[in-house]
């Protein structure tokens, strides 16, 4: 029986009223009682009887009320005035805003098709499916974000190409695996990325074995029954190494592969020659140490595996992906308890709207012929691959991309080579930013829209996106200034530009979705706060996996009628000390960026005091030896440089990495900098190291962000901080910027 599981929504208690609602801080979904008085939030809270966190919130959502109620926010719409970039603006009104933008659509698409137009978001807020939605409603098959091709997708796409659906780890049900294999994945740290790091936490308590795949010794490394510390980007050969060790041993699970792979042959004679030996030089792990790991995980069931985004960081992503898939697969660690499983799905799909757009229209879609997984016939969710919109804004090549609508990123932070993208976003004819800050990237626009924060907003959380098992109701508890939800933006300009599709309100929308599989709308689940159907494993054993063979593809047909390989397979990052070793001469660290820290979401929450108490500067990690090689103690600034570009942060000393590997924070700049418009964008920028440069991964495009070749220098506290050639332009250089104007 299908059952609701909490009793009430608004909990009046005396002047107070208490919402029930979902924290959106990181990905959320962690279920929060929020309570109003006198049209103001008093204070946030865990909700006890949400089954995802139990009434336990992370750094990030204890500090909610200091990202609601910042000093900093936007809270009206700004138009520019002066010259991009120079920080001059004129306060106006919804009104003007909505009627400048549905001008600049309709005078894009009379010009250039609706395909002139981008449409840019960051990674899974709560707007997120919005964002296709609005890109398809005004016939621009042009939209994208970070993580399309770098994050999560490449899960995604995998999964639903192998198995038919994304797998996750579900801890809200009984069952306890014996062993958590994490693989490039920190929950503890990143919380919901398809899971929730309390459910790990809780589950690491009942004590299962685990094997930690990482170059940095984390506090999961170091508890781990075994810790493979790889050279970054080498992930594919090792999981290679570990299928081979599985098959050649016999230790797969003969039944369910019988039954319910398909390709098992193939799958044996691909990985015959990956032997760890094979494998050792490759990934610095010694053979044995991958023969123990595979074993154990193989004769250890159930288990589950958490997967992160750093395996989608290089160009080999999909095959890494696909023979994590494989390794799981074989092992029988499917939907069943305390193994991977899939969600119940128990919503339809959101009404992304790409059926409403013609297929020559999809077909101009940059990236449709090159990356059929990330953009073309195999996309499980289309999308445009980002180095080549930014090309097109750049060059008009193959057509011009002139208008850009941003919902949400601060490009200037976490795309890429920022370089390129600074010289990207000034290239467009007009560019909106929707925001809750003035960003590096909102100071390059034309028009700023200020929006609503998490509490602000009616919204169906991505929980359920996940294929997660619980369906939660955010809800707008507060109005702020004059902040609206993107979805509602995105709703009024369709509206203004007279759409076909995409002028029903969210709330209809919601409403319509729960209908349609459920015996409830929105509102009633506004008063329920969330609900949870009936769990059932081994879902398969009903109608087969949702694949072309009905069963799990490890030879992939799909990927086979694409002219893509069928099988996982290794490609070394393109640079390295192995394929570029005149490079590394130069340049002779592997740099890693990204890893999570607690305190920030990505480019987020520098400016709350909470949070930025706990990290007030940048730091990167260094190898004691490698520490005492450059001359630097920690606490020193160093500066970090690849062929690309340079940025400084202090040194951590951390024995927990490699000597030969550097770890660079992502993420930062300084929005206590008021004057100029960089805010600090470029001292310390992660991204100013990277490259979005070809070679792609030929499935999803994904182009390789970390195991890149760096240097690191000491620096003085008094040398002035590196800025790009660029940057100088970007000072209120008005003869420059007049350019662009
Ligand atoms: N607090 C907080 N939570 C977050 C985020 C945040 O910014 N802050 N971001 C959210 C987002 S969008 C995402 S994608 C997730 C990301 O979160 P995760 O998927 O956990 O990814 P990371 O923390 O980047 O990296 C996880 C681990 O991978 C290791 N690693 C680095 N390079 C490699 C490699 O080549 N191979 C392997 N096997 N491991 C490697 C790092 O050392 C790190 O310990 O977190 C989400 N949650
Ligand atoms: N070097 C390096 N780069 C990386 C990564 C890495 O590990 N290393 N990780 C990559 C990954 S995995 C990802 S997912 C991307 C993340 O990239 P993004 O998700 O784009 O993150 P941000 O660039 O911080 O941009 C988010 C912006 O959205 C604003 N915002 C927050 N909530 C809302 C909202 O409700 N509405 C609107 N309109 N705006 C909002 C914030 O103020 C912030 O400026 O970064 C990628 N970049
Ligand atoms: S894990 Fe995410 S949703 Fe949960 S409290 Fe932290 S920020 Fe909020
Ligand atoms: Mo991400």
């Amino acid at each position: 029986m299908d059952q609701y599981v909490n009793t009430t929504c608004h909990v009046e208690a005396g002047e107070t009223t208490v919402f029930k609602s979902a924290c959106r801080m990181c990905h959320g979904g962690c279920g929060v009682l929020v309570h109003v008085s006198g049209g103001d939030i008093t204070k946030i809270e865990g909700d006890p009887d949400n089954p995802m966190n139990k009434g336990k919130l992370c750094p990030l959502g204890t500090a909610s009320l200091e990202q609601i109620y910042n000093p900093k926010r936007l809270k009206y719409p700004m138009r520019r005035v002066g010259h991009r970039g120079e920080g001059q603006w004129e306060r106006i009104t919804w009104n003007q805003a909505y009627d400048e933008m549905a001008a600049k659509i309709k005078k894009a698409t009379a010009k250039n098709g609706a395909e002139s137009i981008w449409v840019g978001t960051g990674t899974g807020r709560h707007h997120f499916p919005y964002v296709s939605r609005f890109a398809n409603a005004i016939g621009t098959p042009n939209w994208c974000e970070p993580g399309t091709a770098q994050c999560f997708r490449p899960r995604v796409h995998g999964s639903v190409i192998t198995m038919g659906q994304l797998p996750i780890c579900n801890y809200t049900s009984e069952a306890n695996p014996e062993l958590i294999l994490f693989w490039g994945h920190n929950p503890i740290y990143s919380g919901p990325d398809g899971e929730l790091g309390f459910g790990v936490r809780e589950a690491l308590n009942r004590k299962p074995k685990t094997i930690v795949v990482d170059p940095r010794q984390t506090m999961l490394a170091k508890r781990a029954d075994i810790w493979l510390q790889l050279r970054p980007g080498t992930d594919d050969a090792l999981a290679l190494a570990m299928l081979n060790v599985i098959i050649s041993e016999g230790l797969e699970d003969k039944s369910f592969v019988d039954e319910w792979c398909h390709g098992f042959h193939e799958l044996t004679a691909r990985v015959a020659q990956h032997t760890p030996e094979w494998a050792a030089p490759i990934t610095w792990v010694a053979a044995e140490k991958i023969r123990e790991a595979a074993r154990l995980y193989a004769e250890t069931r159930p288990s589950m595996l958490e997967w992160g985004c750093a395996i989608e960081h290089t160009p080999s992503c999909f095959q890494t992906v696909r023979a994590l898939l494989c390794l799981a697969s074989i092992t029988a660690n499917i939907d069943q308890p305390g193994s991977w499983s899939f969600g119940m799905t128990p919503l339809p799909s959101f009404p992304q709207l790409f059926d409403k757009m013609e297929t020559a229209q999809q077909k101009k879609r940059l990236g449709y012929d090159d990356f059929k997984v990330l953009s073309g016939k195999l996309a499980q969710l289309p999308s445009a691959h980002i180095p080549s919109v930014f090309k097109a804004i750049r060059d008009h090549d193959p057509y011009p991309v002139t208008t850009g609508f941003i919902f949400g990123n601060n490009a200037l932070s976490t795309y890429g080579d920022v370089q390129t993208v600074y010289e990207t976003l000034v290239a467009l004819d007009y560019l909106v930013v929707a925001e809750l800050y003035m960003t590096p990237t909102a100071e390059l626009a034309d028009l700023i829209l200020p929006v609503a924060t998490w509490a602000e907003v009616d919204a169906l959380p991505a929980v359920p996106f996940y294929g997660q098992n619980v369906i939660m109701a955010q809800q707008k508890t507060i109005q702020y200034g004059e902040c609206v939800q993107d979805e509602e933006i995105m709703t009024e300009i369709c509206r203004r530009v007279g759409t076909a599709h995409g002028q029903e309100s969210p709330q209809e929308v919601y409403d319509t979705m729960l209908r349609s599989t459920l015996e409830f709308g929105w509102e009633e689940l506004k008063e329920k706060g969330f609900y949870q159907p009936e769990f059932k494993w081994r879902k398969y054993e009903d109608d087969g996996f949702k694949t072309p063979t009905g069963r799990i593809e490890l030879y992939s047909t799909l990927l086979d009628d694409m002219g893509l390989d069928p099988l996982p397979a290794f490609e070394e990052p393109p640079e390295s000390p192995y394929s570029t070793p005149q490079l590394a001469e130069e340049y002779p660290l592997i740099l890693i960026t990204g890893a999570r820290i607690p305190m920030f979401f990505q480019s987020e929450y520098r400016q709350l005091p909470k949070l930025r108490k706990g990290r007030p500067e940048p730091e990167c990690e260094l190898h004691p030896d490698t520490a005492v090689s450059l001359g630097v103690k920690n606490g020193e600034w160093v500066s970090i440089e690849t062929k690309r570009g340079k940025c400084r942060q202090k040194v951590k000393v951390f024995d927990g990495i490699d000597a030969r590997v550097v770890h660079v924070q992502h993420g930062w700049w300084f929005p206590e900098e008021e004057d100029g418009p960089d805010h600090g964008n470029w001292r310390s920028n992660a991204n100013t190291l990277t490259s979005m440069d070809p070679p792609y991964c030929s499935a999803m495009g994904t182009y390789q962000l970390r195991a890149l070749l760096c240097k690191v220098i000491k620096v003085e506290d008094s040398d002035e901080p590196w800025r790009p050639p660029l940057a100088e332009k970007y000072d209120s250089n008005v003869a420059n910027i007049q350019e662009w104007s």
